[in-house]
């Protein structure tokens, strides 16, 4: 499927302008979230839980209270597509 094929360098320069707080770590999306409170940081990641199981297309994360730090990538391709694009887009617009 084309949304799992891995970005080129120019297309991936081209979504970073558009995915605020997130930067390119190890081939990943990365981003840490700060919520106010455990549960603010859970109810974030359930809803996205959500929107993952709908994609088929699972974060990889790590929770502490507030906070949630964030890796995309796409495991089937070897890198960055198109799919953690969007989902780093789902992440933004909740959060
Ligand atoms: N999530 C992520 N982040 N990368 C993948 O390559 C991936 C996934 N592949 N979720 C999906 C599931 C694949 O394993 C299933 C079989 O569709």
């Amino acid at each position: 499927m084309a949304k799992r094929t891995k970005l080129s360098s120019e297309q991936l320069e081209e979504a970073l302008t558009t995915l605020t707080g997130w930067i390119v770590v190890e081939e990943k999306l990365h981003k840490t979230f700060q919520f106010k409170s455990f549960v603010e940081a859970w109810g974030f990641m359930a809803q996205i839980a959500l929107i993952a199981e709908r994609m088929d297309h699972h974060p990889e994360w790590f929770n502490v209270y507030g906070t949630v730090r964030v890796d995309l990538n796409t495991h089937d391709a070897g890198g960055i597509t198109s799919l953690d694009v969007e989902m780093a887009t789902h992440m933004n617009a909740l959060a």
